[in-house]
């Protein structure tokens, strides 16, 4: 087993699941790659070395750019916020490292572009890590489709609820609270939960073909933590689509930070000419499957409990009925990405999987703004 040694830029939220991942990966996977935490870089450098020391990373450094260049890493991860992204994995790619990235990959589809032109030129593994595709709930969704089980899909249906923008006392900007600065950002909810819900979509139904969209900013202005000053709010705080999908299913895409009570509700619905799928991420380990084809007198949606040995990635865990959670999802995108890796591959959803979503979120937000359907550019 080789060692991979990863340099990773950012210690927030996201820094957490990634450098969990990592630590864990090897326990319960056997890999071509130990993933080794070399080297952590973050502006502020108190909370850098107590970061660096609390997860085991060897080193702390402020400036990312040293870290690119440096010849003991082999992996840079980019777990910073929004607008870092490009510059930071094009410049790693140009120095020949291996790019992870955070969801999603840039602001726009236009600054994602040069970051999939830049892996690419390069010939490195790349990955973005759109983690619910590894809910092992939702890897069997997949491969109930894959198999042909649903018959012809006429319907999605994908939710993103969550409810801690509400206060009107919330500043934007800064340290955690980044995501309501639209320069930082790129965008509110369309770019942070609907492109969620828009990967999953389109790995499990295939391209989306038009959009129509609304989206609406609840709270106008509010106190930027960066200037102190009262500042115009940028972001969309709630987005909602239509879509019609390449292979004629319609579809309905919510996400919003406003709906009181939920926190991190992502759900999905298909249903297909033989069968249904539901999947709730408050609930997720298990999958509802509806299956037209069983014996009319026992019909019914089936609560499967997506925990037993042949259950995707469960056979790593613990035993038959025993649950996994969310960060979970990050230490099977991490096995998946070390093991294509080693091959020199990129994983899914590849930076290229991931400009298709940021083409989609730039064609909510246009037809948003302008009123009607917008079609989607093809891969
Ligand atoms: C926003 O609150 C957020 O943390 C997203 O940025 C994550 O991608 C999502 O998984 C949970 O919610």
């Amino acid at each position: 087993m080789k060692n991979l040694r990863i340099g990773m830029i950012g210690y927030g939220f996201m820094g957490r699941t990634h450098s969990n991942a990592f630590s864990q990966v090897n326990h319960f996977f056997d890999l071509p790659y130990r993933p080794v935490l070399q080297t952590l870089c973050a502006r502020n450098p108190a909370r850098a070395q107590a970061f660096a020391a609390q997860w085991g990373y060897q080193s702390v450094e402020a400036d990312w750019r040293k870290v690119v260049e440096s010849p003991e890493i082999d992996l840079i991860d980019i777990a910073s916020p929004n607008d870092t992204h490009a510059e930071i994995a094009i410049a790693a790619a140009k120095a020949g490292k291996m790019v992870m990235c955070e969801k999603p990959l840039g602001r726009t589809a236009a600054e994602a572009q040069g970051m999939v032109e830049a892996v690419e030129a390069a010939g490195v593994p790349n990955m973005v890590w759109y983690n619910y595709r590894r809910v092992p709930a939702v890897m069997l969704a997949k491969h109930l489709i894959d198999e042909g089980r649903l018959g012809r899909i006429f319907h999605y249906r994908a939710k993103f609820l969550q409810d801690w923008t509400i206060s009107t006392d919330l500043p934007q900007g800064g340290e955690g609270l980044w995501r309501l600065d639209v320069n930082v950002a790129g965008s509110g909810v369309t770019g942070d939960l609907l492109a969620h819900c828009i990967d999953t979509a389109m790995w499990l139904n295939g391209p989306i073909h038009e959009v129509s969209a609304t989206t609406e900013t609840f709270i106008k202005s509010r106190q930027h933590n960066l200037t102190g000053k009262l500042e115009p709010v940028g972001i969309d705080d709630a987005s909602l689509f239509l879509a019609r999908f390449d292979n004629g299913s319609l579809a309905t895409f919510e996400a919003t930070r406003y709906a009181r009570g939920h926190k991190a509700l992502y759900t999905l619905e298909i249903n297909g000419a033989n069968a249904s799928i539901i999947w709730d991420l408050h609930d997720l380990h298990r999958l509802q499957y509806f299956d037209h084809g069983d014996e009319g007198r026992l019909r019914g949606w089936r609560s499967i409990h997506v925990t037993d040995s042949d259950h995707p990635y469960m056979k790593h865990w613990w035993v038959p009925g025993l649950q996994i959670g969310y960060e979970h999802t990050f230490i099977h995108q991490a096995a998946d990405f070390l093991t294509a890796a080693a091959g020199g591959q990129a994983a899914s959803p590849t930076f290229r999987d991931a400009l298709l979503t940021d083409h989609v979120t730039d064609a909510v937000l246009a037809s948003a703004k302008n009123r009607n359907w917008v079609s989607i550019p093809k891969a």
